[in-house]
């Protein structure tokens, strides 16, 4: 690789006539924005363990009062972005949100794109487009782009999930704002339509959602993990036994930027993922294993979370003597979209 010439070569007062024009040199930084090879990358293989999170966020819940936060969530920081940046990777945000019961989390909308997986509780419920969506463990609830959400608790005891949402992206792309809303009109009860739909019926004369770009904002973990073990049955035992999460409409994925999949690990698995090009978050649903992630091996239990940066092989092994689910978030279809998708053999 032949050497560029560095800033330091050029005189000083020619670099201060560049810089005073709002000019700049490209040759001394070249090689940093266009790495050889392979990228640089900032995300670093990172793992949260639920037992850290979980008292320090019960403890939010003691400090500060909803009305003070809106949200109140701890967010899953990748320290090589820097914590303050609030990033998991590049382009996917990651927090751990509690809402303790009689909280209510006001109606607002935004740019980002959300998902919530239901980690812990009973008795919550987000109101999705007027769409009023439970909240049970190992539920997967879409909040898409400009659709109105709020949080609500008539349970007994706290309700904590993880959040994912599109924002570095969106907030790189100088596109992220919000705005606060009154409280909704409930006009559907999720239950009602929603395994309907999943097996491909429509409720008639009305379905309200059928026509919307998010027709469904609910996935119950009941049918995902009734699906993984479906799959299995069929499955060759060398195969990945996993489902991605899609619009039943068009059969893509359910948003436009981040990719949502629950995976099954059989007992006794380990099963190689190859190096691609988007970064990919793991969270486990039920159960434990051991992912190993470059030079790092971390081990999850139920509830604990990691992250793996692109171009990155991961080895996920089961540890468990049961089946281990597992939720899986990444940046496929922004890379595919983007022309930028690849798999390194
Ligand atoms: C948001 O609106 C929620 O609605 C959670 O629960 C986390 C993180 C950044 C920006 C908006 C929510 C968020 C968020």
């Amino acid at each position: 690789m032949n050497d560029l010439g560095r800033l330091e070569d050029l005189p000083a007062v020619y670099v201060q006539e560049m810089r005073s024009h709002n000019l700049v040199p490209l040759w001394p930084s070249l090689r940093g924005v266009l790495p050889p090879k392979i990228p640089t990358r900032q995300t670093q293989p990172t793992c949260w363990a639920y037992r850290d999170i979980r008292p320090l966020l019960i403890q939010a819940g003691e400090l500060t009062p909803i009305e003070k936060a809106e949200r109140r969530v701890l967010v899953l920081a990748n320290p090589g972005h820097g914590l303050e940046k609030m990033q998991a990777s590049a382009a996917i945000y990651l927090g751990m949100q509690l809402l303790l019961p009689g909280e209510w989390a006001p109606s607002h909308r935004h740019t980002p794109n959300a998902v919530r997986m239901i980690v812990e509780g009973e008795g919550a419920y987000t109101t999705v487009d007027g769409e009023k969506c439970p909240m049970r463990r190992g539920d997967l609830i879409l909040t898409p782009t400009g659709l109105w959400h709020e949080h609500g608790h008539d349970g007994t005891e706290p309700v904590i999930w993880l959040d994912v949402l599109d924002l570095p992206l969106v907030y790189y792309m100088e596109a992220s704002y919000h705005i606060n809303g009154e409280r909704q009109h409930v006009h559907t009860e999720h239950a009602l339509q929603a395994p309907t739909l999943a097996a491909g019926l429509a409720p008639t004369p009305v379905f309200a959602r059928q026509n919307k770009d998010y027709p469904l904002l609910r996935y119950p973990w009941e049918q995902a993990r009734a699906s993984l073990l479906a799959l299995a049955e069929t499955q060759a035992a060398d195969s990945a036994v996993q489902i991605t999460y899609v619009n039943p409409n068009t059969g893509a994925h359910v948003q436009n930027i981040l990719g949502y999949y629950a995976l099954m690990l059989r007992p006794g698995e380990s099963l190689q993922l190859p190096a691609r090009s988007p970064a990919c978050v793991f969270h486990v649903i039920e159960g434990g294993m051991s992912a190993a992630i470059a030079s790092n091996t971390f081990t999850l239990g139920e509830a604990d979370t990691c992250c793996a940066p692109g171009y990155t092989p991961v080895t996920l092994t089961n540890l468990s003597e049961q089946p281990t689910f597992v939720f899986m978030a990444d940046e496929s279809p922004l890379h595919q979209k983007l022309g930028v998708y690849e798999i390194r053999p």
